[in-house]
């Protein structure tokens, strides 16, 4: 490995000892005799400063820099008040490892806002700003955290298939694939090897996967290839079992979060609220209600919530203090969702998680009993000669269970508060883009 100290291990303590750091150039002030050359590498900024009186060749070495060429210098750690974070380098060495071409396709170090679209054509220069870079270290750490809570609690991290004959969630949304010879799908979601897993004994389950939809619009919430964190898991008593985990799990996650991504967070210009209070629970009926007579608002759909619905009900439970509550009982659902349970005041045990206005999971208790299953398959015209793998699963004892499955994606673009998802996807896949 290149010996290379990082920018934030540089502190005043070490005045006048000698440090070797690496990374891109990011700026280069040049002030007659005097030159500032600002060294960027993840962990943040050094400045670098080259005076012709104390050495005219290296002096005239960073003449002929550019932005962003990738440089190793060592140097003299010098405490300074004037510069930035109280330190600087005054240089004893330089070797440039890689020069940058001129000019640059978009500026890195110029607070220039670019549209999305060019920022996203230029994915690998934009991945170099250092707000970009947080939302990356931000969602590492948060999705670490998150399996950390799994892996205490006993979980066991699972992978499914990618590559399936039929779409769980059913729908137009299928991305075809050609597999020798004959016409397969892109998995949707791992909702059937969930089940199958329980059946199995597994008992508590996690996945950190990816799920494909050809959804036929871009928003700034719809992506084509989605980062997925599915559970499941068994002999639950009903929903709120598995309420209470996605709660947990999240509040755990959150905390996480705001101790250990401080410096992220302040790049990014974010103050997170971990949300201490227990989520509300409401019914589907009343977050209907709540629509209709606080907003006078009735979603198109009379089974679903639609997206203003989500952000009006996200704005009412804010008020309240609450960033993320859940939504119970959606009508008509899925197949796989128990639903129309005798003594329920519920349509189904399905729910989804609204967090800052945003649906972010959906799940639910599930359907065991394979008789019900069937019938609500064929009411709902899936062909149950394609799911029978996943029947047989059924066929020979299964206990009671339920899940989610949460958009990694969709959380990352709340937490760090972006407009827009894609920002929260190193190389987004959308209707329009499938590259870089
Ligand atoms: P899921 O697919 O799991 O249900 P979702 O967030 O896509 O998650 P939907 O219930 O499908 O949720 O959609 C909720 C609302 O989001 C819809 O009522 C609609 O307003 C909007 N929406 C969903 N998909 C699209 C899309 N492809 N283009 C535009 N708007 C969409
Ligand atoms: P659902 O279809 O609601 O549920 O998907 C779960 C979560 O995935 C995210 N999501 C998306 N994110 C970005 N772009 C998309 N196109 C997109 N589609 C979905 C959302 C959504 O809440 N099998 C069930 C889960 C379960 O019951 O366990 C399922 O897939 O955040």
């Amino acid at each position: 490995m290149i010996d290379r100290t990082y920018s934030d291990e540089i502190t005043a303590e070490q005045d006048g000892e000698t440090v070797s750091i690496a990374g891109h150039v990011h700026e280069i002030r040049d002030l007659g005799g005097l030159t500032f050359v600002i060294v960027r590498d993840r962990e943040g900024k050094t400045q670098v400063v080259f005076k012709e009186e104390n050495d005219e060749d290296l002096f005239e070495a960073a003449q002929d820099l550019h932005k962003e060429d990738v440089v190793q210098i060592s140097g003299r750690v010098k405490a300074s008040d004037q510069a930035p974070g109280g330190v600087e380098l005054a240089p004893t060495g330089m070797e440039v490892i890689s020069e940058s071409d001129t000019p640059l396709p978009m500026e890195v170090a110029k607070d220039i806002e670019s549209d999305l679209s060019t920022r996203l054509d230029n994915r690998a220069i934009d991945l170099r700003k250092p707000e970009t870079y947080a939302v990356f270290s931000l969602r590492s750490k948060l999705m670490s955290a998150m399996e950390e809570w799994f892996d205490d609690e006993g979980y066991v991290d699972v992978d499914t298939p990618l590559i399936s004959q039929e779409g769980a969630e059913g729908g137009a949304e299928l991305f075809p694939v050609v597999y020798y010879g004959d016409e397969v799908f892109l998995s949707q979601s791992p909702q059937l090897y969930k089940q199958m897993l329980m059946a199995a004994g597994f008992d508590k389950i996690y996945e950190t996967g990816t799920a494909f939809r050809a959804e036929a619009f871009a928003t700034s919430r719809h992506v084509s290839e989605i980062a997925m964190f599915d559970v499941e898991l068994a002999y639950i008593e009903d929903h709120h079992d598995v309420m209470d985990v996605q709660e947990e799990s999240l509040r755990y996650a959150l905390e996480q979060v705001a101790e250990n991504a401080r410096d992220e967070l302040e790049v990014l210009d974010v103050d997170l609220d971990v949300p201490t209070e227990p989520f509300p629970r409401i019914t589907f009926d009343e977050a209907r209600d709540i629509l209709a007579t606080e907003y006078d608002h009735v979603p198109d759909d009379s089974d679903d919530l639609d997206t203003k619905g989500e952000k009006l009900l996200g704005e009412h439970f804010e008020e309240q203090g609450h960033p993320a509550f859940f939504v119970v009982g959606y009508p008509n659902e899925k197949f796989y969702y128990r639903q129309n349970v005798p003594g329920d005041d519920i349509a189904s045990r399905k729910f989804d998680l609204v967090y800052k206005g945003q649906e972010l999971s959906s799940g639910g208790q599930r359907e065991h009993d394979i008789e019900t299953m069937e019938q609500l398959m064929d009411e709902q015209g899936a062909d149950p000669e394609n799911f029978h793998f996943y029947l047989e699963a059924f066929r020979f004892g299964i206990p009671p269970h339920g899940g989610y499955g949460l958009g990694i994606d969709r959380l990352v673009q709340k937490v760090a508060d972006l407009e827009n998802i894609k920002e929260a996807i190193l190389f987004p896949r959308d209707p329009d883009r499938v590259t870089p």
